[in-house]
C-alpha cells in the first residue's frame, strides 16, 4: 500500500508531542472566546472557571458544553469570536428543526479547512495527478466547496460539478476522466445504478477512489459501492459547526477515520456527561483548537462513536473514530426497544438479493408503534417466483429480528422504486408526529 501522507510532521507526531500541541492551543482558544464572546465568558463565569485555570488539555472537563441549541440561542451571528469585517465565508446547515446552525470563517480557518481536506484527500490516495469530480452541493452546504478547495490545494484538476442532474454527470465523468469523486455514499450508489443501468462497464470509466461522507453509511454500503464502481471507498466526516469535512478521514487501513487531533479534540461523552474511556461508544464532541471566526469549546455533536488511540499501520498517530453508528437523536424507539437506522442498513446488507437503497416507515396503530422496512430487490438477482419473494421476506425480516430486536413488517420494492439522493438520502418517515400521543 501506499503510504502517502500530506503533512508528516503533525500527522505522525508522538502523542506526548499531540498532547503538547493540544494544551497551547487549548489555552489560547480559551482565552480568546473567554474575552472575545459573551455566551462564553457568562458560562465559564457561572462554572467558576477562569482562563487561569486552563493549563493544559488535561482540565477540557472544567470547560462547558456546547449544545445546538445554544448556537440556536446565539443565532446568526452571536458565536463568533471576531468582528464581521474579519469574517470571509459564513456556511449553514439545514437542520431538520429551528433555525439552521451558523458557522462564520475567517480567510486562516478557510486556509485550514483546505489544508485539513487536502490532508483528507492525500489519505485516500488523491494526488495532484488525479481528476476530482466533486458532486457533494456546493452553497450553504459545505460539502461542495470543503472537498474543491482541498482537492484545489493537492493541485488535483477539480471538477466542481455540484449535486444532482445524474446523466450529466455520468456524461462528465466519462468524458472527464475523473480518477477521483467526491459525494454522499447514498448519491455514489444512485450514480453507480445508473452507470450501470447505461450499459456502462466500470472498466470503462477512469474512477479509482471516492471520498464519501455526510451521512451514516455501513460497511455492506461500502462493499457495494466499491463493487459497482470498482474503487477503493472511503470515509469523510465533519460537521458544519465544527469545520465542514475533513475534520476527521479514514485512511485505506479502513479501520477508523484519523480525527486531524492538532486541529480538534475529540472527546465521547457518556449518558452522565463524563468523557468515556476509549473503546467506550459515547456522544462525540468536539473542541476546535485553530478556529479564529468561530471556535467552540466541547461542542455536542449528538453522533455516536468510539476512538482509539493505538498506532494505526498507516503511520498517522491521530486517533481513529469508528464509523458513526448511530445518533442519540436519531434513534428511533419502536415499541421501547431503542433502533437506530444503521442498524437496518447493516442487516439489510447481509441478505443477497436487495440493495442497501431503504426506507423506513414509522407509524403508531392504536398505542403500538410499528415500523415497515421497505427495501428494494437488486436488479441483478430479481426474485419472480411468488415463493421466492415470500422466502426473501422472510430471510430479512429474521435477519432484522436478530439484529434489530424489533419485529418490522418487510415491504419488498422493485429496483429504482424508492426516492433516490441527490445529496443526503432521507431514510425515516415518521408518521406518528402528526398523531396524537395516546
Ligand atoms: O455533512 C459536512 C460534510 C460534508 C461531511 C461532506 C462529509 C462530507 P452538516 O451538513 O453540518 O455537515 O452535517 C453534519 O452529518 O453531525 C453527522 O451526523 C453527519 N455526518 C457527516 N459526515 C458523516 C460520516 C456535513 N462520514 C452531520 N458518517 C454530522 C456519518 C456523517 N455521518
Amino acid at each position: 500500500m501506499e503510504n502517502m501522507i500530506w503533512n508528516p510532521r503533525m500527522e505522525c507526531m508522538s502523542r506526548d508531542e499531540i498532547h503538547e500541541v493540544q494544551s497551547e492551543r487549548l489555552r489560547a482558544v480559551v482565552r480568546r472566546v473567554y474575552e472575545n464572546v459573551p455566551f462564553y465568558r457568562n458560562k465559564m463565569q457561572e462554572l467558576g472557571v477562569s482562563p487561569m485555570d486552563i493549563q493544559s488539555i488535561d482540565d477540557i472537563d472544567k470547560l462547558p458544553f456546547t449544545t445546538k441549541q445554544d448556537l440556536r440561542d446565539n443565532y446568526p451571528f452571536g458565536m463568533f469570536a471576531v468582528p464581521l469585517s474579519q469574517i470571509t465565508r459564513v456556511h449553514a446547515s439545514s437542520g431538520t428543526t429551528g433555525k439552521p446552525c451558523v458557522a462564520g470563517y475567517t480567510s486562516g480557518d478557510i486556509d485550514r479547512w483546505a489544508e485539513n481536506m487536502a490532508r483528507s484527500m492525500t489519505c485516500a490516495g488523491i494526488t495532484k495527478q488525479d481528476v476530482v469530480h466533486v458532486a457533494y452541493g456546493y452553497g450553504l452546504f459545505t460539502g461542495g466547496l470543503g472537498a474543491h478547495y482541498g482537492a484545489e490545494r493537492i493541485g488535483a484538476s477539480v471538477i466542481p460539478v455540484s449535486g444532482g442532474n445524474t446523466q450529466r454527470q455520468i456524461q462528465l465523468l466519462q468524458d472527464f476522466h475523473a480518477t477521483a469523486i467526491a459525494c454522499t455514499p447514498s448519491y455514489a450508489l444512485n450514480l453507480a445504478e445508473n452507470i450501470a443501468a447505461a450499459g456502462i462497464k466500470k472498466g470503462e470509466l477512469s474512477l479509482k477512489y471516492g471520498v464519501f461522507g455526510a451521512e451514516p453509511w455501513s460497511e455492506g454500503m461500502r462493499e457495494r459501492i466499491e463493487d459497482m464502481l470498482g474503487i477503493i471507498a472511503l470515509d469523510v466526516y465533519g460537521l458544519t459547526e465544527i469545520q465542514g469535512p475533513g475534520v476527521a478521514m479514514e485512511c485505506p487501513v479502513k479501520n477508523g477515520l484519523h480525527v486531524w487531533e492538532d486541529h480538534f479534540y475529540v472527546e465521547t461523552i457518556g449518558k452522565d456527561d463524563k468523557p468515556q474511556a476509549y473503546g467506550e461508544q459515547g456522544d462525540v464532541t468536539f473542541t476546535t483548537l485553530t478556529k479564529q471566526g468561530m471556535p467552540l469549546l466541547r461542542y455536542r455533536t449528538h453522533d455516536l462513536a468510539t476512538l482509539d488511540a493505538a498506532p494505526c499501520s498507516c503511520g498517522r498517530t491521530h486517533v481513529r473514530m469508528s464509523r458513526i453508528t448511530g445518533r442519540t437523536d436519531d434513534m428511533l424507539i419502536i415499541r421501547g426497544v431503542n433502533v437506530f437506522p444503521s442498524q437496518v442498513e447493516f442487516a439489510l446488507t447481509r441478505v443477497p438479493g436487495i440493495t442497501p437503497n431503504y426506507q423506513l416507515i414509522i407509524d403508531r396503530v392504536g398505542t403500538l408503534d410499528t415500523m415497515e422496512v421497505q427495501v428494494e430487490l437488486a436488479p441483478e438477482g430479481m426474485e419472480d417466483t411468488v415463493r421466492g419473494l415470500e422466502n426473501l421476506t422472510r430471510r430479512i425480516e429474521e435477519q432484522l429480528a436478530s439484529s434489530v430486536l424489533v419485529h418490522c413488517k418487510v415491504k419488498l420494492c422493485q429496483p429504482g422504486s424508492l426516492p433516490r439522493s441527490e445529496g443526503k438520502a432521507k431514510r425515516i418517515i415518521d408518521l406518528r408526529k402528526d398523531k396524537k400521543n395516546i
